[in-house]
């Protein structure tokens, strides 16, 4: 049986999507979207309770390989979606509206890397021509303020922003499922760490146009959150609570019309950060469910 209170390598993560999705087949799929620089797939669960092109909710984890704990997490939201189904009526009420994609191991080539080479590494694994430095930050590279204050135009650096918009294959590969899908309603994309949940911009002081009703959910959401082990979490624009970024997943997938575009940075503070040990993956994943819920209520309450 799959433990979900400790850190696993990528061979066991997709070994854990494929058992799932043989144990229901009725609820979840698994979709292939692509396939990360180095030829690994990029699998994307899908829970669904069938009809076609419902309304959908996106949440990945991952993207930046080393947050090990979002990646766990996002593993523990899989199984408590099956879990939760016909049983807990908030999220069956969700499901029979919606269908949820789960994309668990975001950076497939970076998450392996920190298994084997460097648990700190962020990037993806793409070489860059002309550096001996490898890799692309792939929350700089998607075409939002993409290339402007915010990220590095160094290959070198942790926060490179790429050659040009969508060249990982790791972003350019959700980029047209988001547009194939067509009906996307909210896309949440989960990062650690600092305890914040952000909504947009991250490449500009320029409030977007629902800011009221997105500051308003987001304080609903983490006060859920709070209620389970008092855990505090900030909340606000990209900009005005963490720094500026340009070229980010969720400024994105906002200017593209998904209205509940929210990004996550979950536990820790500075005690842990990016390192939690395996201890705090239950916490870490309930608590952070509550404020899923209440942004995945809140999208079908309004779609
Ligand atoms: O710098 C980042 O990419 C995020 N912090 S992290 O420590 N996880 O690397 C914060 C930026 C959040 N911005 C967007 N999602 N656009
Ligand atoms: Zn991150």
């Amino acid at each position: 049986d799959y433990d979900y209170s400790n850190y696993h390598t990528i061979a066991d993560i997709y070994a854990f999507q494929d058992m799932l999705v043989a144990e229901n087949p009725n609820l979840v799929s698994k979709i292939v979207i692509g396939q990360s620089y180095q030829g690994r797939p990029l699998n994307v669960l899908k829970f669904s309770t069938g009809g076609t092109n419902k309304p959908g909710i996106w949440l990945d984890t991952g993207i930046h390989s080393r947050e090990w704990v979002t990646q766990a997490s996002g593993t523990w939201f899989a199984k408590k979606i099956v879990t939760d189904y016909g049983r807990d009526a908030a999220l069956t009420a969700i499901l029979d509206k919606m269908d949820i994609f789960l994309e668990i191991v975001t950076n497939p080539d970076g998450y392996y890397y920190t298994h084997t080479s460097n648990r700190m590494w962020r990037k993806t694994r793409k070489p860059n021509p002309g550096s001996s430095c490898v890799g692309t930050d792939p929350n700089r590279n998607w075409d939002a303020g993409f290339g402007g204050p915010g990220a590095s135009d160094s290959p070198c650096s942790e926060t490179y922003r790429g050659p040009k918009a969508h060249s990982e294959s790791e972003v350019k590969s959700i980029v047209d499922f988001v547009k194939s899908h067509g009906n996307l309603q909210a896309f949440v994309s989960i990062h650690s760490y600092s305890q914040m949940l952000l909504y947009p911009y991250g490449y500009t002081r320029t409030s977007c146009k629902d800011e009221s009703e997105l500051h308003n959910l987001a304080r609903k959401a983490i006060t859920d959150l709070a209620s389970l082990y008092g855990t505090s979490y900030r909340y606000g624009s990209i900009i005005n609570t963490i720094y500026q970024a340009s070229g980010g997943t969720i400024d994105w997938t906002y200017n593209q019309g998904i209205k509940y575009s929210y990004t996550f940075e979950l536990r820790a503070t500075g005690c842990y950060g990016f390192i939690p040990p395996a201890n705090q993956i239950l916490p870490t994943a309930k608590e952070t469910w509550l404020a899923l819920m209440a942004i995945m209520e809140h999208t079908k309450d309004n779609t």
